[in-house]
């Protein structure tokens, strides 16, 4: 399929060493899907959903060890430690290749090599970048088919002889967790994952190519790799202001980038862009522009219903594949926080019999549905220009259930970066490990920054010395909780009016009152609200000293980067402390 020297070397290279019995290049036809997923049919690692309801629709239920991203096995593999930082596993690259060499070796035998080429980000766009995917899992092919564009377009745009490509090398090998791993190689423009088809380990366009070798090369050629949904909110005037959003994962993005205006919201509009990932741009006008890499959405199922997200629910009836969801008796699907009385029973995603009486979930906590962005009822029409859209707003947010305010503008862009690297949010289910524990993650990208962080913290201040008409950065925070653990923001749908004070703060005339961490608005609109003034001011509430204990966490955490570490953002936090003792 192509006459690449380098790709054809690569791919003859990882046959010699996995030794499959037959290779399949994709070349991304409808003839290929269906048969991919006929043999997973009759394999039995597929079903078919009712094709009358779900046209299009398949359910794969995953090992119950291999449901989300292991950190813990995720390794960035750069010669020098110091160069993947204190926050990153890392292991040397000599180590690396030798030990998932020794799982990969023959560990394709019986089995078909697919190659996957594939472009991350629009066609023809000049910050679009190419990678080729070798894996054994057809599950995996045919969730890159969704996620990225596959085929003959990303041969098309790598050329005949550009050695400019991710290699991103992926198998299955027994699945047995003590021989997972997911190596990055930066230097190498390399990917090495063994032993997980899930998600962010296995589909590699996704986390590790976008996002961590993504940001290994935006810090040398001076573009950001950012965990951010993007959206496009139109006014009623039908003016559209482009906003951008790192919430850590299972907090909020995909819901954002396809809010459903409130009907109290008359004449708003919004347009998604993208759920997940931005690669972000200095553009000729010096404003940040945006591109959304990815082709479809890998989104969490569970709180996904007509109500709160009917945007997610519309693109998801044809052309999906559900991992570990819950099947009804009429094989749909069903998972926790679904519209509607939970189904009286059907089969749970691990595969046994369930009734809501059961008390086991229906669906996994990070069950997900994958998706073409295109079937998006709300995609933008910008989604695949080249050039992207220009983004007026950052926000920042996480899950604290007591600390952050709904919603603050910070005094500068350093302020922003400053915020961006103090955030912290409680853990959810998108990564194995305890649930609700607070940890920082900065700028929701502690899992994905394929280098040192200190050094990310330092591009992002210097992004901000050429960026003539820097975005405003604001923090929110849809998650704070009274005594009795409840939320007190209605969020979803109604975080637009939150957004529309954002929107007015970035036009200039947005009314605010400052305190020490920042800009609080006078006013958020809470028409047709069933909420307390009270509750408001709760939500709006900056307690000191919750504020300077969060200090003091904040200087342990920056510490351990020593001296890569920019002083910018001790001035900030200098500053900070001064407003809060003033
Ligand atoms: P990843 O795909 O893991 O990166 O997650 P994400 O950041 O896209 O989060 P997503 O939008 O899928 O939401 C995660 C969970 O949070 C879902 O169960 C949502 O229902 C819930 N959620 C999203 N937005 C809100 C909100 O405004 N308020 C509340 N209370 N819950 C929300
Ligand atoms: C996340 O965990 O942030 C996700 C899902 O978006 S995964 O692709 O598994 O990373
Ligand atoms: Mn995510």
């Amino acid at each position: 399929m192509t006459t690449n020297p380098y790709l054809q070397k690569w791919v003859d290279e990882v046959a010699q060493l996995t030794r499959p019995d037959r290779i399949h290049w994709c070349d991304g036809t409808e003839e290929e899907r269906e048969r991919l997923t006929r043999e997973d049919l009759e394999r039995g690692s597929l079903e078919e959903l009712n094709q009358q309801k779900l046209p299009g629709c398949y359910l794969r239920r995953t090992p119950e060890h291999d449901v989300a991203r292991t950190e813990q096995l995720t390794f960035i593999c750069t010669s020098k430690k110091e160069d993947a930082g204190p926050t990153n596993n890392w292991m040397s690259p000599h180590d690396a290749y030798e030990k998932l060499s020794m799982i990969f070796d023959h560990s394709m035998v019986g089995r078909t090599m697919y190659v996957i080429p594939f472009i991350m980000g629009p066609v023809s766009s000049p910050y679009s970048r190419i990678g080729v995917q070798i894996t054994d899992s057809n599950y995996v092919v045919l969730n890159m088919r969704i996620m990225t564009r596959v085929g003959k377009v990303a041969l098309d745009e790598l050329g005949d002889d550009s050695n400019n490509f991710t290699r991103c090398l992926h198998g299955k090998a027994d699945m047995d967790i003590h021989h997972r791993f997911i190596c990055h190689f930066p230097e190498d423009n390399t990917v090495w994952s063994v032993g997980s088809a899930y998600g962010g380990n296995a589909l590699l366009g996704k986390k590790c190519l976008s996002l961590r070798i993504g940001s290994y090369f935006g810090n040398k050629e001076g573009w950001l790799a950012e965990h951010m949904m993007i959206m496009g909110v139109e006014d009623p005037s039908g003016k559209i202001t482009y906003i951008a959003g790192a919430f850590p994962s299972q907090c909020g993005k995909t819901n954002l980038a396809m809010l459903v205006p409130p009907v109290s919201q008359k004449g708003y509009k919004v347009w998604t862009v993208g759920d997940d990932i931005a690669w972000l741009h200095v553009g000729l006008d010096g404003r940040l522009w945006a591109i959304n890499p990815e082709a479809g959405f890998f989104g969490v199922a569970p709180g996904t219903s007509y109500k709160t997200n009917p945007n997610a629910m519309a693109t998801i009836q044809k052309n999906t594949i559900y991992t570990n969801v819950l099947k009804t008796l009429d094989n749909t699907v069903w998972w926790e926080g679904m519209d509607g009385e939970p189904p009286r029973s059907g089969i749970d995603w691990k595969g046994h019999p369930w009734t809501p009486a059961s008390g086991e979930k229906g669906a996994h906590p990070n069950a997900r549905f994958t998706a073409p962005a295109k079937q998006c009822p709300s995609i933008s029409s910008e989604w695949e220009n080249p050039q992207g859209v220009p983004i007026s707003a950052i926000l920042f947010g996480g899950r604290r259930a007591k600390l952050n305010p709904l919603v603050y503008q910070t005094f500068s862009w350093n302020d922003g970066v400053y915020a961006g690297a103090t955030m912290s949010s409680e853990t959810t289910a998108a990564a194995t490990g305890a649930v609700g524990v607070v940890r920082r993650d900065p700028m929701a990208m502690l899992p994905f920054c394929g280098y040192n962080m200190g050094d990310y913290f330092k591009h992002w201040i210097e992004m901000g010395r050429r960026l003539k008409n820097p975005p405003k950065v604001f923090h929110v925070n849809w998650f704070r909780t009274d005594d009795s653990g409840k939320f007190l923001w209605p969020g979803f749908g109604e975080n637009l009016r939150v957004l529309r004070w954002v929107i007015e703060r970035c036009e200039g005339h947005g009314e605010a009152v400052e305190s020490p961490i920042g800009y609080l608005p006078k006013k958020i609109d809470i028409t047709d609200l069933s909420m307390t003034p009270d509750a408001m001011s709760e939500l709006l509430k900056v307690n000191r000293n919750t504020w300077r204990t969060e200090l003091a966490s904040q200087k342990e955490f920056f510490s351990q980067f020593g001296s890569d570490f920019p002083k910018e953002l001790w001035q900030e936090h200098a500053a900070l402390e001064n407003r809060l003792s003033s």
